[in-house]
């Protein structure tokens, strides 16, 4: 693929975050019964996928995806195309984990050449205790590994840029509501500044093609700030357990070098 014409733009980083991982649930006559024609010996439904933060469209940057499964299974190497505002993803049976390598494709404006990524399937939950198993476990019978991801694009061309912050195309609704409020005649900034940004905002609150996560969590939705000061506090106390320790240690040697000293001069006495 030729490089698109124009400059980069120096000095400049565009990320957007993005979500990719599996998601699988054990067959059962009652929850998930078993579809006609799935072999024997497979236990679980799963699917693989990547999406944007709160669903979020990222079609703009990322226009296909190539996932590679395991050999045994029919057809295993799997090209996807970006459908705007939908997950790229597949839906598989089986019976076994395995890790899957996930090909990035980015938009052909960008010049960026594909990018892999390895994800292991999960069909059960693992973890040292059964806390730790349960933060895998979702809606009672899905088993999630998930993972939030920055893809990062270094000193973009300028047609690429923007691409990315120009915000995306009005929806109907939000055409008639900025026509509306422009017809005022209202000025000042602020207005300026909202109209700048014309793309959509998710459930979540996060607005299209920009980098934002969502303040709080909800079903489905883990990767927020309020995810990321949880991690933030525990990382905190973890920090706090391991100062604790260390200064216990140290403590510990200090008397031990003490009453090696105390050993040493007594035992220089006697000679
Ligand atoms: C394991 N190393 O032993 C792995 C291999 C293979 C999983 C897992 C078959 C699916 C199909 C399937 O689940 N393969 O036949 O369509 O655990």
């Amino acid at each position: 693929m030729a490089p698109p014409a124009g400059k980069r733009v120096k000095g400049v980083q565009v990320f957007r975050p993005f979500v990719y991982g599996t998601t699988a649930r054990p067959f059962d006559e009652k929850t998930n019964p078993k579809p006609p024609g799935v072999p024997d010996d497979h236990t679980h439904s799963w699917t693989v996928f990547v999406k944007g933060i709160d669903d979020v469209d990222i079609t703009y940057w990322l226009r296909r995806v190539q996932f590679k499964l395991h050999e045994s299974i029919p057809n295993h190497v799997r090209m996807m195309e970006g459908e705007k505002s939908k997950p790229f993803s597949i839906n598989e049976t089986g019976w076994g984990e395995f890790e899957i390598t996930i090909k990035l494709y980015y938009a052909a404006e960008s010049g960026e050449k594909p990018q892999t990524l390895y994800h292991h399937l999960r069909l059960h939950p693992y973890g040292r205790t059964e806390e730790e198993k349960e933060t895998m476990r979702l809606n009672g019978g899905e088993v999630i590994s998930w993972t939030y991801e920055e893809q990062i694009f270094n000193e973009p061309y300028e047609a690429f840029y923007d691409i990315l912050v120009s915000g995306a195309p009005l929806t109907p609704a939000a055409q008639a509501a900025a026509n509306k409020s422009g017809g005022k005649g209202g000025k000042g900034g602020s207005k300026g500044k909202e109209k700048e940004q014309t793309g959509g905002r998710s459930e979540g609150g996060v607005l299209e093609r920009s980098a934002m996560i969502p303040m709080v969590n909800r079903p489905g939705q883990p990767f927020s700030r309020e995810t990321e000061q949880l991690e933030a506090q525990k990382l905190r106390e973890a920090r706090a357990k391991v100062d604790e320790m260390a200064a216990k240690v140290r403590e510990e040697m200090e008397k031990k070098q003490q009453r090696l000293a105390e050993l040493k001069s007594e035992n220089s006495n006697t000679a």
